[in-house]
């Protein structure tokens, strides 16, 4: 468990926008100002954004192989990542990386990493919940192809002992889910880190553009509540070639209180001194999986995955 009374120095580092056109050189030393700008600000460790090295990229057509050529990373740290690493190793400070995984036999997934403060990699993490569609849909202002680009992640939901947190990982339209909160509180998370890429305007339906922020918050809010654990969120946002992402990264504590957002939509540093004890009381009372939870009735969640036909029966 986190050390109670000594409380962690976490940031997020927000990214503004990627051009297609901006090299991984270029972006990295955006990600290595910030990760200086953390250390300044006492961190131990920083949260990066999802697919942090290029532009979203699955909001282009184009066939896998162009998008494996152009925006995923073979290895990682990577020529062009290399120079992040050494300063997490220089500055003690761990991080959390979203990028586009190839793997060596061929598979391409959304992947995030977390590194402890030598600049090991501890942990990776592949997305879960692919959100978007496989097909062309025509007469709309962007594509969602997350679901053509990447393979769902095959690694499950985990979490790690790393820096004296219990630190768990998940990547976007996973914050939408209770249970990527769940599966991670249930191996005794004190902390979920995640990256973002938001569009603003929904292709499917005519949203009211101020939903966008509001269920991104609430997702972070509520989940961090019922599972008495903090919840640190970085966004790559801004307009990204004409396409606008929203912001707002945030920490969020256990209490499901806002303790840091990001004022803008550009390359921004979010800090908190986390206090881990926070969680600790919810954890142990309102929300005590052991004491409180009946599994016995939870049986559709792991049974169905679409919603089905009721089950009341009239009472005898
Ligand atoms: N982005 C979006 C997200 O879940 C999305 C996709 C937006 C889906 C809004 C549904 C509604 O925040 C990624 N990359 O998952």
């Amino acid at each position: 468990m986190g050390d109670l009374s000594n409380p962690f120095g976490l940031a997020v580092a927000q990214l503004g926008p990627i051009s297609i056109d901006d090299s991984r050189t270029a972006v990295v030393k955006r990600l290595t100002a910030l990760m200086i700008e953390a250390h300044s600000r006492g961190s131990k460790f920083v949260v990066f954004p999802e697919l942090a090295l290029t532009t979203f990229f699955p909001r282009y057509w184009m066939t896998e192989e162009e998008a494996v050529e152009r925006f995923f990373e073979r290895s990682m740290p990577s020529i062009e990542t290399r120079r992040l690493f050494e300063l997490g190793a220089e500055l003690k400070i761990g991080f959390y990386l979203g990028y586009a995984e190839l793997t060596p036999d061929g598979r391409r997934f959304n992947t995030s990493i977390l590194t402890d403060e030598n600049a090991k990699i501890v942990g990776r993490y592949r997305k879960i919940h692919l959100p978007g569609h496989a097909h062309h849909i025509p007469k709309v202002p962007f594509q969602h192809l997350e679901k053509k680009f990447f393979e769902v992640g095959n690694e499950g939901f985990n979490v790690w002992d790393t820096q004296g947190v219990r630190i768990g990982m998940c990547i976007c339209n996973d914050r939408r889910w209770a249970e990527t909160y769940r599966v991670m509180a249930l191996q005794s998370a004190e902390l979920v880190v995640l990256g973002y890429n938001t569009p603003s305007t929904n292709i499917h339906w005519k949203e009211p553009s101020h939903l966008r922020m509001f269920h991104h918050l609430l997702s972070l809010q509520s989940n961090a509540y019922q599972n008495g654990l903090w919840v640190a969120a970085a966004a790559k946002c801004g307009y990204e070639d004409g396409f606008h992402m929203i912001g707002g990264s945030a920490i969020v504590s256990p209490t499901g209180e806002i303790v840091a957002q990001a004022q803008g939509e550009g390359d921004e540093l979010i800090f908190a001194n986390i206090d881990l004890a926070i969680g600790v009381p919810l954890r142990e009372n309102m929300f005590n999986f052991a004491k409180h939870r009946r599994t016995e009735h939870y049986g559709l969640i792991i049974e169905r995955t679409g919603a089905g036909e009721p089950l009341g029966k009239a009472p005898v």
